[in-house]
């Protein structure tokens, strides 16, 4: 059984800086914003906020590219901000949580522009610098044949002034650092040091798996042939010095304060791979984001191409994570949203075809299911009023991420020929309307004033905002109890205080059923029970055998349907569209 920890029963929430609310009327989010929306974090029962990179940065990247780590983006306000920000959140018993992006730094960094001005440079092995190939015919070719993580491109740029390839995984404005040289290292715990020391409580790290590149570089297993470029995740995830770096940060920084600590680690599905970097003993991360439940639904080396979901695939997954990771000893992050992903009413739920009763129940039903899995939960703003992707019928120009214009152009150049200047791109077009990491970032609906209150009439929102703000938004559901939100409170109340939902052992009830997940929480003397429609068409479901009494022993503790669930004499209970339950044996 797992040691209880204050970061594992707390309720984390994602801040996404840039759409989260604009105090000054420029369309970008900022601080004071943010600062003008803590009691509806408080309210709604978040012990921590994540907040998404606010660091310097040419923003090619949405501020993964960060081109100060000390410093705060004028965009967003300035340090003193900063500090009110954090002041504010602890008044409130929030902590915060920062993003802490080192794989790579932005080209405008410093340290790069000084590592790209010589081969001589101090910092020229700062970053990973490599001479070219040659074809047999003379032609010049990247260090080996790595496409870049965004696709579209090599994960090499070519520099014309000192004739070598820098390594970017990301975009050529991103540049990987060298995590062998010790004075990267040390530079860039010193800089984590910065924010810890002014009273920041913990850290997500991006990419974290990535930082250590398998020596001598080889070339990716070809997996799409006939063609040079290939994904290779697998090349560049889980290096054979990953766990010694994250051990010296966590011996030279982590230990040193009392902190809440996530790895992003894209590409990392195996049980075994994965532990390593949650086992206690390790002493490295407190626990990671994996992408496997993204995949459910996508492609996942074409990360923007969707495939039909499936619950059982979902539910294989979750499984997987409850069950294996948590025997293994370590702990899991408990997500359904972040910036990079589509909606999860739009992907798991009924999204605007169910009208705003099936999204209202399924967005009800979804946070059931987040509350009640074991693992620290990650609510992302926006999820807890049930946002949805943005309509299908937007064009092309309102998706404004780098990875969708890469995937986008990757696809078009080769359609597009003297003969076809302008290819359909209908089908593409059908694959960012469920996948985009775009739909994230759509503004944050407050109100139901002009710009959905995310940032003051007259000002030009940097993406455009749902027309569906008027009906939904948060103002409006936080004065009715049984809103989405209404229900998200309930259930995180409800969660903190059940030890079955955060700790508790996972035990699916019906693997193989295409629209029921069920399953049972047990904690020592506290025994739930949770059963998920997740389908619009009612369904019945029969009781396994070993709840043949639950009828008469459990008591419902949490439904989103007003009047109780119908169970028969035979044990089949009748379940509405959407409709989630919780029960507790008495
Ligand atoms: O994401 C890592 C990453 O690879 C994601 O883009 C992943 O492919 C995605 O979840 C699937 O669509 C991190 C950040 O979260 C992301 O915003 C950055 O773009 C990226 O690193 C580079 O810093």
């Amino acid at each position: 059984e797992t040691d209880p920890a204050w970061w594992k029963e707390a309720i984390v929430y994602q801040i996404y800086p840039h759409s989260f609310a604009d105090s000054n009327g420029d369309g970008v989010g900022d601080i004071p914003g943010i600062i003008s929306h803590l009691d509806h974090l408080a309210d709604l029962g978040v012990d921590v906020v994540w907040l998404s990179p606010v660091y310097p940065s040419p923003g090619k990247d949405m501020g993964y590219d960060i081109a100060d780590y000390r410093g705060v983006n004028a965009l967003y306000g300035t340090m003193e901000d900063f500090e009110r920000m954090l002041r504010e959140m602890h008044k409130r018993g929030i902590k915060l949580m920062m993003d802490l992006v080192v794989n790579h730094t932005s080209s405008e960094h410093p340290w790069f522009l000084s590592s790209r001005s010589s081969r001589s440079s101090p910092k020229r092995d700062w970053y990973i610098w490599r001479p070219p190939r040659f074809s047999p015919q003379g032609a010049r070719l990247p260090p080996n044949n790595w496409m870049s993580s965004f696709r579209g491109s090599s994960a090499w740029t070519w520099d014309d002034a000192t004739g070598e390839y820098y390594l970017r995984v990301f975009t050529e404005e991103q540049p990987d650092l060298n995590w062998e040289n010790e004075e990267v290292r040390k530079a860039v715990y010193e800089d984590m040091r910065f924010w810890l020391d002014k009273g920041v409580d913990g850290l997500r790290m991006d990419v974290i798996n990535m930082i250590s590149k398998p020596p001598g570089f080889p070339d990716a297993v070809i997996t799409e042939p006939g063609r040079f470029l290939q994904p290779a995740w697998s090349a560049f995830t889980n290096g054979p010095r990953v766990h010694e770096f994250i051990k010296e940060m966590h011996r030279e920084v982590l230990s040193k304060y009392d902190l809440i600590t996530v790895g992003e680690t894209p590409f990392t599905h195996d049980v075994d791979t994965l532990v390593k970097y949650v086992l206690p003993e390790e002493k490295e991360l407190q626990m990671i984001f994996t992408f496997e439940l993204h995949d459910v639904d996508g492609v996942p080396r074409i990360p923007l191409k969707p495939r039909p979901f499936h619950l059982r695939d979902f539910k294989s997954v979750i499984d997987k994570y409850q069950t294996r990771v948590l025997e293994a000893g370590g702990w899991n992050s408990v997500y359904l949203e972040n910036h990079d992903q589509a909606r999860s009413v739009s992907r798991f739920g009924s999204g605007e075809e169910g009208g705003s009763e099936g999204r209202e129940r399924s967005a009800k039903m979804l946070a059931c299911c987040h509350c009640t899995l074991s693992g620290t939960a990650y609510v992302y703003q926006g999820e807890e009023i049930g946002m949805v992707n943005m309509p299908r019928e937007w064009g092309l120009e309102e998706y404004k991420d780098v990875k969708t214009r890469l995937y986008w152009n990757e696809v078009l150049n080769p359609r597009e020929t003297e003969a076809n200047p302008n290819p359909d791109m209908s089908d593409i077009l059908s694959d960012l309307a469920h996948k985009a990491r775009d739909h994230a970032r759509l503004p944050m609906q407050w109100d139901d004033s002009p710009n959905a209150g995310f940032a003051p009439a007259g000002a030009t929102p940097w993406m455009r905002v749902h027309e569906d703000y008027r009906e939904w938004n948060a103002k409006e559901q936080r004065g009715r109890e049984g809103s989405v939100f209404g229900f998200w409170k309930r259930m995180i109340a409800f969660r903190k205080m059940s030890p079955a939902c955060t700790y508790g052992h996972f035990h699916q009830l019906a693997p193989d059923h295409p629209q029921i997940f069920a399953y049972r929480k047990l904690h020592r003397c506290q025994r739930l029970t949770v059963i998920l429609n997740f389908s619009s068409t009612p369904t019945l479901w029969r009781l396994p055998e070993e709840l043949a009494s639950a009828a008469s022993t459990h008591k419902i503790v949490m439904g989103n349907y007003e009047d109780a669930v119908k169970i028969d004499k035979d044990r089949w209970v009748e379940m509405r569209p959407w409709e989630a339950v919780v029960w507790e044996e008495d």
